[in-house]
């Protein structure tokens, strides 16, 4: 039985610690945290918006001054739980405490210890967006507990990325949404490709670099360049290839350049959990290329908008490339359409609320 939800909800949305709203630095979380607010809005919720300080949105917001989160890439699967002195994480979630009774539900967008853990403390239910895969012992841990003691509390962007906990069946796949009126269509592209994403080796960038240099075809790169020694290493190891970094763009300015692609390539080294940019791509009729791996994997429809590679398999990309003329670009925009958009999330999103209400038997 599909739950559904008979009232309008009072949501208050906690972000990511790791970055200001707007910074780029909290990565595809930022936009998913935006789209969000506002599928929920467009079907009458009332969302309330903690981030830290310097934080931008157009929706209600509250701004938490404290020091920002380390981010979780960087440390290794035995990590353990990072608290930096006066954590904004650490203000947030107080704040959360102190308001709570003001809202039905709250939704959890950080990928770190404490929330998590505080779960059980608040007298109001917590729905947690995973925004990655599995990364430390003690994030499993702790997720693993919650979603035994909170049956359905847990939400993710891919099966992919659900089976990279031991707990992935019970997750669930919420896919994304995107304001797809933000996106044109562009039927005709410039002979050019596309990457997009953070700078990072886990983006595996360089795979990309390589193919732009075997087929000669110009790479334009857009992004936050969070990892400027590793930028550098790929420009020595590839001299001759025709790419070019083009900052990191807002929504607006990045989906009008990218449209005008022949495709997006997506290159990630680890189990991207889904791939946002996949989604923007095909909103602007524009195919995707990608590893076999992770979120865009199962974005991806195979042979029709765009070509599934064989992970690491620099010729298979170079061999999808040389097939792009097989996909139909108005195949990309209607897929979007079909599953990605705001309403389709909103309903997705209240089915969880739901479901989550129905187990904490609390009268919606
Ligand atoms: N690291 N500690 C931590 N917390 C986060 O919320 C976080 C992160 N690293 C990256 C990140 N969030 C987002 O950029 C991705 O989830 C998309």
């Amino acid at each position: 039985m599909s739950a559904s939800l008979d009232r309008p909800l009072r949501l208050l949305l906690l972000s990511t610690s790791v970055g200001a709203l707007g910074s780029g630095l909290g990565g595809g979380v930022e936009l998913t945290l935006h789209n969000i607010a506002q599928a929920l809005s467009l079907r009458g919720h009332s969302v309330k918006i903690v981030a830290p300080s310097g934080s931008v949105t157009p929706f209600p917001l509250v701004e938490i001054e404290g020091t920002l989160q380390p981010t979780a890439q960087n440390e290794g699967r035995t990590a353990a739980i990072a608290m930096p002195p006066n954590a904004v994480l650490a203000n947030m979630w107080a704040y959360a405490y102190q308001v709570q009774a003001q809202f039905d539900m709250l939704v959890n967008f950080a990928y770190d210890w404490l929330p998590f853990y505080l779960t059980p403390f608040f007298d109001r239910p917590i729905a947690h967006l995973v925004s990655m895969g599995s990364l430390t012992d003690t994030m499993d841990t702790i997720i693993a507990q919650t979603i035994a003691r909170f049956p359905d509390s847990i939400g993710v962007h891919s099966q992919a990325q659900a089976d990279t906990f031991s707990f992935g069946t019970q997750c669930r796949v919420l896919g994304n949404g995107f304001d797809l009126s933000l996106y044109q269509f562009c039927p005709q592209p410039e002979p050019c490709l596309a990457w997009v994403g953070r700078l990072a080796s886990e983006k595996g960038l360089e795979d990309a670099v390589a193919v732009a240099q075997i087929v000669q075809k110009p790479l334009k790169i857009w992004g936050v360049l969070q990892d400027k020694a590793y930028w550098q290493q790929i420009q020595q190891q590839y001299p001759t290839a025709p790419v070019t970094y083009e900052g990191f763009l807002p929504t607006e300015q990045l989906q009008s350049a990218l449209g005008k692609c022949q495709a997006l390539l997506m290159t990630p080294r680890w189990v991207e959990a889904f791939g946002n940019v996949a989604i923007e791509a095909l909103a602007c009729g524009v195919p995707v290329i990608a590893y076999h791996r992770g979120g865009p994997a199962e974005i991806v429809q195979d042979g029709k908008t765009g070509w599934l590679v064989e992970p690491g398999s620099i010729s298979g990309l170079v061999d999808a490339i040389a097939r792009l003329e097989e996909i139909d670009r108005y195949t990309c925009r209607r897929q979007a359409e079909a599953v990605y958009s705001l309403a389709a999330m909103g309903d997705r999103l209240e089915q969880w609320f739901a479901a989550i209400f129905n187990h904490a038997d609390i009268p919606t």
